[in-house]
């Protein structure tokens, strides 16, 4: 029924909210038996590649549109590493406004640009980094009234908060562990905030370890310095200045996680390990989560038995050349069966 409809009597939604809705949330939240038992704990991922345009992105951009229209937006406007603008181009769209998106040029994934495309967005690409581009889509938005559904819109939040609750809902309690990739760390501060939402509602007893995972080119917050010149293989979370960096160090302040890093070539390995051994397919950023639970597991850092919880945030069929970098190749044979028995042999 959409985020929406399931969740709307708990957003700042009223009668006047149009209800927008594709169908986004209720994602599966996969048991993965295999790796967890090589990591020593109960693992769960949530998959937010299922989501109606492959990302995590369409849980709060459904609010963010619908209040634009509510307060009678003509377009929209983001800047974006690539899944921002393929969601705010699906739902303007799906309710037919205009929407204008800012991406750093030659750094978004071909899937996601391929949407923003196809889905009718004015894509505008800009000779500078993702906080460049974002600081130009502020100053556009201001001066030409538009809507602006980038995370800087509280709505897109507080509506992402609808994960935690999911999950709080499929497993009847909080994970030990959450563990979440963190680029303009958005959505590491909405799942804090709706985990202790289920908390003070009375439906949980007990609230997660919020683990937040950079890159180790791109991890502002990891290392408490500033990153000018980001830089990874996952181009999502390539964000030197996260907008929500305070919310995100509270959440991860108060509830006794940790940040960690990992590397690209760690990225890439975890990718192909979630593809090869759960039969889940994310794309880069998404699998440093699983990066950070093996490096945190080498380290003899992960409670034996935990339960844990990682949001895999974007689908693998979004950047199709990161996994083709290390996917191998297929056998090529003629059409004979003799070809066929050489190569399966
Ligand atoms: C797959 O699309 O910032 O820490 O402009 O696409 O809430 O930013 C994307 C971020 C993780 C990081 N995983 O989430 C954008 C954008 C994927 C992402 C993140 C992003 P935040």
């Amino acid at each position: 029924m959409g985020v929406l409809g399931r969740f709307g009597k708990y957003l700042p939604i009223s009668e006047h909210t149009p209800c927008v809705n594709l169908e986004e949330g209720s994602t599966p939240l996969v048991r993965l038996g295999r790796i967890g038992e090589e990591l020593g704990v109960e693992l769960w991922a949530k998959l937010e590649g299922c989501n109606p345009s492959g990302s995590f992105k369409d849980r709060g951009m459904v609010l963010a549109v619908a209040k634009a229209l509510e307060d009678g937006a003509r377009a929209l406007v983001c800047a974006s590493t690539g899944n921002t603008s393929a969601s705010a181009a699906a739902y303007a769209a799906h309710v037919g406004v205009p929407c204008y998106v800012l991406l750093p040029s030659g750094k978004v994934a071909l899937g996601k640009l391929a949407q923003a495309l196809i889905y009718g967005a004015k894509v505008i690409s800009v000779d500078g980094s993702f906080d460049r581009a974002l600081e130009m889509a502020r100053e556009a938005s201001a001066a030409r009234g538009l809507a602006m559904v980038n995370s800087v819109n509280p709505y897109r939040i507080i509506s992402q908060k609808t994960g935690a609750w999911e999950i709080c809902e499929s497993l009847g309690r909080a994970p030990d562990l959450h563990v979440i990739p963190v680029g303009n760390a958005g959505n590491i501060s909405a799942y804090w905030a709706g985990y202790k939402d289920f908390k003070s509602w009375g439906r949980i007893s007990s609230l997660p370890k919020m683990i937040g995972i950079q890159a180790e080119g791109a991890a502002p917050l990891a290392t408490g310095r500033p990153c000018p010149n980001p830089e990874t293989v996952a181009t999502a979370i390539r964000i030197g200045n996260p907008v929500s960096a305070k919310t995100a160090l509270e959440a991860v302040a108060e509830s006794g996680g940790q940040f960690e890093t990992v590397t690209d070539d760690e990225i890439l390995s975890a990718q192909k390990m979630l593809a090869s051994r759960a039969g889940v397919f994310a794309e880069p950023a998404s699998c440093t989560t699983i990066a950070g639970l093996v490096k945190l597991s080498r380290a003899g850092k992960l409670p034996k038995g935990a339960s844990v919880a990682v949001i895999l945030t974007g689908s693998g069929l979004k950047d199709p050349d990161a996994a083709m970098s290390q996917a191998g190749r297929p056998a090529e044979i003629g059409s004979s069966m003799e070809e066929l028995m050489e190569a399966m042999s």
